[in-house]
């Protein structure tokens, strides 16, 4: 049958719970750490092609002023000049060479004096740089032309490439940078590439130059972000990991700290952690065993054994009595059943019920299966019903108890004098036996007045010809008393109190 109650979660529900409980904080202060690591590398890198913007300002600066300085001699013969074209290169420590224009020719070097070459104003970017791959006299090394002119006359001063590369490994560092001027650029290793400078993959910066035709742009090759993190943050990553850990573990504790009494009793059923004691109940006059009433213990991992008071209440309440008590009965029969060939008569093995086993007929079928593990007609199923919880008739609990009366189940009332059932409910139920509660037993001797309720209450039990069972005798007197006035059956601590399994079947075996 079907448990009424919500299952608990799964166990591979439980672990993802803790398993996200502890990647959460990974993840999420990874995910901070990357976004930390991008912006620290966005500020290196702006920083970096800040520091080149400026340095190749100050070159450009100082190349520019030899140019303006030549400019005027411009027109003037190369044999006038080339003096003063080689004291700039000499006294200027970026210059590489000097060169004067007329009329779009170059016809003066301070490398080769008298020369002839046309100038191509087209060639310079904004008519004043030109980055390019050598000369003839050194092909392949980059240069900086540096273009000045005025009316007819003109100077260009050139920039040698192996100041501005050292300059980009200098400054760079572990960043890439590059300096662009109009489709040419120049890489960290001083070579020359034509064409749109490629995307740099990692925190590009791009600046331009204010004063000059240029720009430079500086960032990182792909995948740095994260070999930055792997440099920088291993401690924060253990941080995290300490974290992570500490979170799985809040997960996990929480999940197993059950949120309900009911939850966690189910997860006690699951466990078969419910397990059945014995109290044997003896026949008044012989004092033989004649039964035990099955009373249920918690057999709890961290608490011990617990008393049903405890638990029953909530079992009650969540229903899940019902299965509780289910689990108990096979565990009954699966003890019993085997030996109950040797039961010379009929043995009363006493369950308790409650309120919440009579809503259905699912009883009858747990006492059909009960039954039918035992021998034939080796055993007496008592179900007790508390009297201090009276059952409302209905179609249902008629048919119940009619259908429990067909199987030969008998039933009893528990606790009976504490609470007040009328003649009429012990008749519509069937009742074939009172249990006198131990309340009254205990005033044998001592409470004139208890004493009166008790012989009530067996004569009461003698007229409606029911059985009636003492509880809780614990001395003789009271033995004796109850003896005296024929009450059939004396359960209590003076017969034995209840026991687990083993110490009452090695006990059953003496009696
Ligand atoms: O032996 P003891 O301390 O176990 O019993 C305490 C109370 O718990 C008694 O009132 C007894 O009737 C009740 N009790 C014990 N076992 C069960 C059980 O299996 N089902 C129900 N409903 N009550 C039980
Ligand atoms: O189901 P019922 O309410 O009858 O449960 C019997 C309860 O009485 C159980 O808690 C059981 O441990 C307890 N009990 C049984 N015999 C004695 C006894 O002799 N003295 C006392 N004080 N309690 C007893
Ligand atoms: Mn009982």
């Amino acid at each position: 049958m079907p448990l009424t109650v919500k299952p608990r979660r799964k166990r591979s529900a439980r672990i993802a719970v803790t398993l996200i409980s502890g990647l959460l904080p990974i993840v999420l202060g990874s995910f901070i750490l990357y976004l930390q690591a991008g912006r620290t590398l966005q500020q290196g890198s702006q920083q970096t092609a800040q520091e080149a913007l400026q340095q190749f300002e100050l070159m450009l600066d100082n190349t520019a002023q030899a140019a303006r300085e030549l400019l005027p001699l411009a027109g003037q013969t190369c044999e006038n000049v080339k003096l003063a074209l080689r004291e700039q290169v000499i006294r200027r420590p970026f210059v590489r060479s000097t060169n004067l224009v007329w009329d779009n020719n170059l016809y003066c070097s301070s490398l080769f004096g008298n020369f002839k070459e046309p100038v191509n104003a087209g060639d310079y970017v904004q008519g004043r740089l030109w980055l390019m791959n050598g000369n003839p006299v050194t092909p392949n090394t980059a240069l900086l032309v540096y273009r000045l002119s005025e009316g007819r006359g003109g100077a260009l001063t050139t920039l040698d490439g192996y100041h501005l590369s050292n300059m980009l490994r200098l400054i760079g560092r572990q960043t890439m940078l590059r300096l662009q001027v109009g489709a040419s650029w120049l890489s960290m290793d001083g070579r020359v590439h034509e064409g749109a400078l490629p995307q740099i993959p990692v925190a590009q910066s791009l600046l331009d130059s204010s004063r000059y035709a240029f720009s430079v742009s500086a960032g990182f090759p792909e995948g740095e972000t994260w070999r930055y993190m792997a440099s920088n943050y291993p401690p924060l990553f253990s941080l995290l990991v300490f974290f992570g850990v500490v979170s799985a573990a809040i997960g996990h504790v929480l999940q197993k700290r059950s949120t309900s009494p009911s939850h966690e009793m189910l997860r006690a059923l699951e466990a078969n952690e419910f397990i059945p004691y014995f109290q044997p109940v003896v026949h008044g006059d012989s004092k033989k065993w004649s039964g035990a009433e099955v009373l249920m213990r918690w057999n709890h991992p961290k608490e011990g054994l617990v008393r049903p008071d405890l638990f029953i209440p909530f079992a009650e309440h969540s229903g899940l009595i019902v299965p509780m008590t289910r689990a108990l009965m096979r565990q009954t029969a699966a003890l019993l059943g085997p030996r109950s060939s040797t039961f010379a008569a009929p043995f009363h093995i006493g369950i308790n019920i409650t309120a919440s086993h009579c809503r259905d007929l699912a009883l009858v079928n747990d006492c059909r299966e009960f039954l039918a593990s035992f021998a034939p007609d080796s055993v007496s199923l008592v179900l007790e019903l508390t009297e201090r919880e009276l059952i409302e008739p209905t179609e249902i609990t008629q048919q119940l108890f009619e259908q429990l009366h067909a199987l030969g189940v008998k039933i009893a009332i528990d606790d009976f004098g504490t609470g007040h059932s009328s003649l009429g409910y012990l008749r519509r139920f069937n009742v074939d036996f009172l249990k006198i509660d131990q309340s009254f037993v205990a005033m044998i001797g001592v409470d004139a007045l208890s004493r009166h309720i008790l012989d009530t209450i067996i004569e009461l039990s003698a007229k409606l010809d029911l059985g009636i069972v003492a509880e809780g005798v614990e001395t003789q007197a009271q033995a004796d008393y109850l003896t005296a006035h024929n009450v059939n059956f004396l359960q209590g601590y003076l017969y034995g109190k209840p026991m687990p399994a083993a110490d009452f079947i090695s006990a059953l075996s003496h009696h």
